[in-house]
C-alpha cells in the first residue's frame, strides 16, 4: 500500500516536471527569433501586391516555424516561396517558413517572401510598414521596416528583378 502511494506520487511529480519544462521551452518562440535587415519593396505602379523581406535568426535548440504574417497596410499577407517550374519561376503560398535551430532563414527577392496583397494605401519608398509575424506556438513579433524602391534594390543585389507580381 505504501509502496503503491509512493509510485503514484512519483509519477505525478514526473508528469508535472515534464509539462513545465516543455512549456518553458516552447512558450515563446518569438523571443528566440531575431529579425535583421527587414524591408518592403516599393509597390510598382499599378501592381496589386508587393513583398517584404528579412533575415530570421533562431537562437534556440529547436526549429521554429513562422506560420502567419499579418499587417494593416494590405488586405492580405501570405507566406510565399518561388519554385522553378520547368524554367519558369512561379510563386506559391506555403503554410510556414521553418527557421532551423541555431540557424537562419532568409526572405529575399526570388526566394521566400511575405506577400502583401491588395495594399490599402500606396506603399512608397520612405514610408514604413509593420508586419506581425506569428509562430507555431502562437507567440508573435512585430517588425517595422522601411519601404525601399525597386531600383535601389536591384542595384544593391546586382541582378535583375524577375519577381513580377503583375501576372498573378
Ligand atoms: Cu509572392
Amino acid at each position: 500500500m505504501i509502496h503503491h502511494l509512493k509510485t503514484t506520487t512519483c509519477a505525478l511529480t514526473l508528469g508535472l516536471v515534464t509539462a513545465l519544462s516543455s512549456t518553458q521551452l516552447f512558450a515563446d518562440q518569438a523571443k528566440h527569433i531575431e529579425v535583421s535587415d527587414p524591408f518592403t519593396r516599393e509597390m510598382p505602379p499599378g501592381s496589386p501586391a508587393t513583398a517584404s523581406f528579412m533575415t530570421l535568426k533562431n537562437s534556440s535548440d529547436h526549429a521554429i516555424k513562422l506560420v502567419k504574417a499579418s499587417t494593416q497596410v494590405s488586405k492580405k499577407a501570405e507566406l510565399h516561396t518561388h519554385i522553378n517550374d520547368n524554367g519558369m519561376m512561379q510563386m506559391r503560398e506555403v503554410p510556414f517558413f521553418e527557421i532551423p535551430a541555431h540557424g537562419q532563414t532568409q526572405l529575399q527577392p526570388g526566394g521566400n517572401h511575405i506577400m502583401l496583397i491588395s495594399p490599402i494605401q500606396p506603399i512608397q519608398a520612405g514610408k514604413t510598414v509593420s508586419v506581425t509575424l506569428t509562430f507555431e506556438d502562437g507567440s508573435s513579433k512585430n517588425v517595422t521596416m522601411p519601404v525601399k524602391s525597386v531600383m535601389n534594390m536591384g542595384m544593391k543585389n546586382g541582378n535583375h528583378d524577375d519577381h513580377s507580381h503583375h501576372h498573378h
